[in-house]
């Protein structure tokens, strides 16, 4: 675990897990983070993992973990629909090949219910760990159940579930989506420090997912703080580049342009507001802002052009820490309930130096 926790940074709200002997793993339930809970600090990058709180938590899920030797890996993919969910499969696959396990690798494309028969069919096959992307935090419930019934550990990657950490699922990898909505809007007030009001637009991701609800929910604690920010729109465009384009260009019609900053739930969405406000005329960096968040190298490429202002970075490539906490668990070791992947603002005074965490 120690390659784990150099690069993943410990929940700083006293939440754990235990597990007990390799086959049972009992525990506090935490929710994972949102937007009452503390974030991770971002500059603990040695921090260890908080103490266990204990194995007699009411409700702690035994579960059943493999064998090195048996392990089977079944990871349940949300959509394959941009480059970050491509990039996030084939990072699962290569971190099993090269460590030697079996892995099997579905596709709910999107879809809810696809994702629940997913899961079910990969319980069929044999799976005996299970890794869950979320489509939707609150609908994937049904398929944590099934593991749950015949205690097979879930662990969750990238977009979370809104069950009970310890009892729904085992652990959550991610970054710390309230903690990039946060960057987000801090980087924002300050770049219009000299506005009194500030208009933004907010262009959401897909909606129902964990990422979503805290990428929003860190922006508006910000928001909130600060008491200037004018919400123009918050309307998704679905993670999709066209889309976003689509969006910000009937936005800049119906405000005349008079939009300080587009906050992009993630990169791609960025790059569409981009050329929405280039066609319209606007300069970035002088009449508008544009802030994403993933750390796509075409990003830093606007970046670098004065295309795109700025973006949080969200890597895609976390598997090595995955299967970290798997051996973990298969070892007996205590897991935490939530691992955050570390993120960083990039903006033009710093894409140089963090060009190379692009994907
Ligand atoms: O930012 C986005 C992708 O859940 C963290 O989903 C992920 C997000 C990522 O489609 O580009």
């Amino acid at each position: 675990m120690k390659k784990v926790l150099a690069v993943i940074l410990s929940l700083t709200m006293a939440c754990s897990l235990m597990a007990c002997g390799g086959a049972s793993m009992e525990g506090e339930t935490t929710p994972a983070p949102d937007t009452e809970t503390e974030a991770p600090a971002n500059d603990a990058e040695d921090a260890e993992p908080a103490e266990n709180a204990g194995s007699d938590a009411a409700g702690a899920t035994e579960w059943i973990w493999p064998s090195k030797e048996e392990l089977h890996v079944g990871y349940s993919q949300a959509d394959l629909a941009s480059t970050w969910r491509t990039v996030e499969s084939d990072d699962m696959q290569r971190v099993a090949d090269e460590r030697g396990y079996k892995i099997t690798i579905v596709n709910a494309e999107g879809d809810t219910e696809q994702q629940l028969s997913d899961v079910e069919s990969l319980l069929a096959q044999g799976c005996n760990v299970i890794v869950i992307t979320a489509v939707d935090g609150d609908a994937i419930q049904p398929a944590l159940d099934a593991c749950k019934e015949k205690g097979v550990p879930v662990i969750m990657k990238a977009r979370g579930s809104n069950g009970v950490p310890g009892v729904d699922y085992v652990t959550f990898f991610s970054s710390d989506f309230v903690a990039e909505g946060r960057y987000a809007g801090e980087w924002i007030a300050k770049a219009c420090a000299d506005k009194e009001t500030i208009k933004v637009a907010e262009i959401q991701g897909i909606l129902g997912g964990t990422d979503v609800r805290d990428r929003s929910g860190g922006f508006h604690e910000v928001a909130d703080k600060e008491g200037n920010f004018d919400f123009v729109v918050e309307q998704t465009a679905n993670f999709s580049r066209t889309e976003a384009q689509e969006v910000a260009a009937n936005v800049l019609q119906s405000t005349n342009g008079e939009i300080d900053a587009f906050y992009c739930h993630n990169d791609e969405m960025a790059l569409g507001v981009s050329l929405a406000c280039q066609s319209a005329g606007l300069k970035i960096n002088e009449d508008v802002y544009i802030v994403g968040v993933d750390g796509m190298y075409e990003t830093f490429d606007a970046i670098k052009d004065g295309t795109v202002s700025a973006t949080i970075t969200c890597t895609p490539k976390f598997a090595e820490q995955v299967f970290d906490g798997i051996e973990a668990g298969i070892a007996g070791e205590t897991l935490e309930t939530f691992y955050a992947i570390e993120d960083v603002p990039v903006d033009a005074t710093n894409v140089e130096e963090n060009y190379d965490l692009g994907f």
